[in-house]
């Protein structure tokens, strides 16, 4: 088994860390990769700056996530859990001792390998682990690697490969810090991570949570779920626009509503339970048991109450699971696009599509009624405003024709 060490402050996590990563990933062939965010670096304090353990560990799970392979991808948390420095030779200790028998790989950029001579015990590094650093450009590999990498091979036998990352993201996390506490930053960062920065206020952001753009918009509402739900939201937002368009509703309101519609679907029941009740959300007795519709209304509280979306972005949010009698055009636009956008496949589909475009009620019957036969198939109790809903359409002479 070969596994990658990828150690760092991680301060913040950025797309340079990222693109790292997977390139290591492919051209190491790793089995596994631990990303280990260090609690106090041997070599230099942390920055004033510096978020609390806790964000730097939770940004880096995002990173994590966003590679999207989870059976190789670890955030270990070894060096944040040791108390002292974090010295990589004691990491390294700990992870062949956990996994004896495997091919350790150590990940490090240029400046790092270049000081690898000082770091505290690099013989016991090099015999534990090979080093595998990462150059900018071809020159670096060589003009810069080389002497550095003849001298650890000679003197400490040590293992090493360079890669070269195309277009690496060339920035330091000092200027990233330095771009995000003047309001930019963005494009060096994994949506979710600048996400979660924003909504953490964390570096000096002081973002106006009710008065985002719709990139940074998107990126907190990212940052609250898991990196597999981010297309379905995102081909939900894109949906909801093209069917704002089509049956005349505000599509900045039904982008809006796309984006944050699923936010809150990663929250426990707990959770769930908790937000209702702390905005005064009513439940009745089979939304108290089934988590699964309790995101919409959870999601419609927090896009109101963070975000400070209007009360039409509310609704629509509150009722994309059940749908109702009396629905609003947005109200409907959203139940629709959240069940037909480009990433759901589902047998009936097509047909659901094509509806929604020629009649928005057909077509929302048809979300209905599948949900209804749905939970019927799979002995689930059918929510009574989905039943409502249903009564509610046919009795307007809504009527889905084969
Ligand atoms: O959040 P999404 O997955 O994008 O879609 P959604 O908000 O429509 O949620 C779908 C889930 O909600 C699905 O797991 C089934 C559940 N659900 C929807 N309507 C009902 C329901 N569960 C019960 N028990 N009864 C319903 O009427
Ligand atoms: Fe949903
Ligand atoms: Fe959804």
């Amino acid at each position: 088994m070969k596994i990658g060490v990828y150690g760092g402050t991680f301060n913040p996590p950025h797309l340079g860390h990222l693109a790292a990563a997977r390139t290591a990933i492919e051209v190491l062939k790793l089995d596994k990769l631990l990303l280990v965010p260090a609690a106090v670096p041997p070599h230099k304090d942390l920055p004033q700056e510096t978020p609390a353990l806790e964000h730097r560990l939770a940004m880096v799970e995002k990173m994590a996530d966003g590679l999207q392979l989870p059976k190789v991808v670890e955030v270990s948390q070894l060096e944040l859990e040791r108390s002292g420095k974090s010295y990589t030779s004691d990491t390294l200790k700990a992870i062949h001792d956990q996994y004896p028998g495997a091919e350790l790989w150590l990940l490090m950029g240029t400046d790092m390998f270049l000081t690898l001579h000082q770091w505290h015990d690099p013989s016991e590094i090099l015999k534990l682990a090979g080093v595998c650093a990462f150059g900018r450009t071809e020159q670096d590999g060589e003009a810069l690697f080389a002497p550095q990498r003849e001298y650890l091979s000679r003197t400490y036998q040590a293992k090493i490969t360079t890669i070269t990352l195309p277009g690496l993201v060339d920035i330091s996390s000092t200027q990233l810090r330095k771009l995000l506490a003047q309001g930019g930053g963005e494009s060096y960062l994994h949506p979710s991570v600048y996400g979660y920065i924003l909504m953490n206020g964390l570096y000096g952001t002081h973002a106006d949570l009710k008065h985002l753009d719709i990139p940074q918009l998107r990126a907190c509402s990212y940052s609250m779920v898991k990196e597999k739900r981010v297309r379905h939201i995102r081909g939900t937002e894109e949906e909801a626009v093209r069917l704002a368009k089509r049956w005349g509703a505000d599509e900045t309101m039904a982008r809006r509503a796309g984006i944050l519609h699923d936010c809150t679907k990663y929250l426990e029941l707990e959770e769930q339970l908790a937000l209702c009740a702390q905005y005064g959300v009513e439940l009745d007795e089979l939304e108290q048991r089934a988590v699964k519709l309790l995101h919409s209304k959870t999601g419609a509280c927090i896009a109101r109450a963070v975000f400070g979306e209007p009360d039409e972005v509310y609704w629509a949010i509150f009722w994309h699971t059940t749908a109702k009698a009396d629905m609003t055009t947005l109200e409907k636009i959203l139940y629709v696009a959240d069940y037909m956008e480009p990433n759901r496949d589902f047998e009936g589909v097509e047909r659901l599509r094509e509806l929604a475009y020629q009649d928005l009620d057909k077509a929302l019957l048809l979300g209905v009624e599948t949900t209804i036969q749905e939970m019927k198939d799979r002995n689930l109790p059918i929510h009574n405003n989905t039943l409502q809903a249903q009564a509610w359409l046919r009795g307007q002479g809504v009527t889905i024709e084969d």
